[in-house]
């Protein structure tokens, strides 16, 4: 039987898009034809060879040559808002966001993983574990069983979630941080690199250190 994976585009031609673009290739699931970015010194180069043609007014064009599945290639320390607002962008443009799950990355049978997220090398998405759209689970992340997981959030590389613990849309937990069970992180909270979690973060809350202690009030 003949594999023809679905062409897609990927949003972004910084770091996360290199990430993401290999994890596609390696997983053979979708193939990636061509990358867009805002950034206009950068149309014309490629990414892993893929060609970035352009900025978002591809979108449309691309859609007529029978490209309709999108990846997002945005990753952001901390702020996921503008990730949020291209996916949105995408979206209304007809586009349909697929998920990049890397060969290396563990997601149980019994998890579900909402469309556009990225699990990338090497992470783990226990039995149970609930993540909504746009999420992304970086490289050696652990997402421990029945946890919830918003939209938009980034749990980023080493990051360890334990069991039950939810994290609300937008929240970005930093590399190595480590969120004790059952806890929850509020909207677009942000939880410092190598933080140690032991109490609920409220939303829109920066927390570092160990234990993790306020840091400042983020703008919502
Ligand atoms: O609206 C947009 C847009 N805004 C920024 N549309 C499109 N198509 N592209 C946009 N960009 C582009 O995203 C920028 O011009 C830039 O080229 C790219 C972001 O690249 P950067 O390398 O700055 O960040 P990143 O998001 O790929 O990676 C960050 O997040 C990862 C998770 C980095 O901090 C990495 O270290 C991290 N691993």
């Amino acid at each position: 039987m003949s594999h023809n994976p679905l062409p897609c585009v990927v949003l972004g031609a910084g770091g996360h898009a290199r990430v993401v673009i290999d994890a596609l290739q390696a997983s053979d699931s979708a193939r990636p034809v061509a990358v867009l970015d805002a950034d206009r010194a950068l149309w014309g180069t490629d990414v892993l060879g893929v060609p970035v043609l352009g900025d978002d007014e591809w979108f449309s064009q691309l859609a007529q040559q029978q490209v309709r599945h999108f990846v997002m290639g945005i990753g952001g320390v901390g702020d996921n808002q503008p990730r949020r607002r291209l996916f949105e962008r995408a979206i209304a443009a007809g586009l349909h966001p697929l998920t990049v799950r890397h060969p290396s990355a563990a997601c149980s049978s019994w998890a579900s993983v909402g469309d556009g997220c990225a699990l990338l090398p090497g992470s783990v998405v226990n039995a149970g574990a609930r993540l909504g759209v746009d999420v992304i689970v970086n490289s050696g992340a652990v997402i421990e069983h029945d946890c919830r997981i918003g939209s938009h959030v980034h749990v980023a590389t080493r990051a360890a979630l334990a069991g039950t613990v939810s994290v609300e849309s937008l929240a970005h937990i930093g590399a190595g941080a480590v969120i004790r069970q059952g806890l929850s992180i509020g909207e677009g909270a942000i939880v410092g690199a190598g933080a140690v979690v032991v109490a609920d973060v409220q939303s829109w809350t920066v927390v570092t250190g160990v234990p993790a202690r306020i840091m400042e009030r983020a703008a919502a």
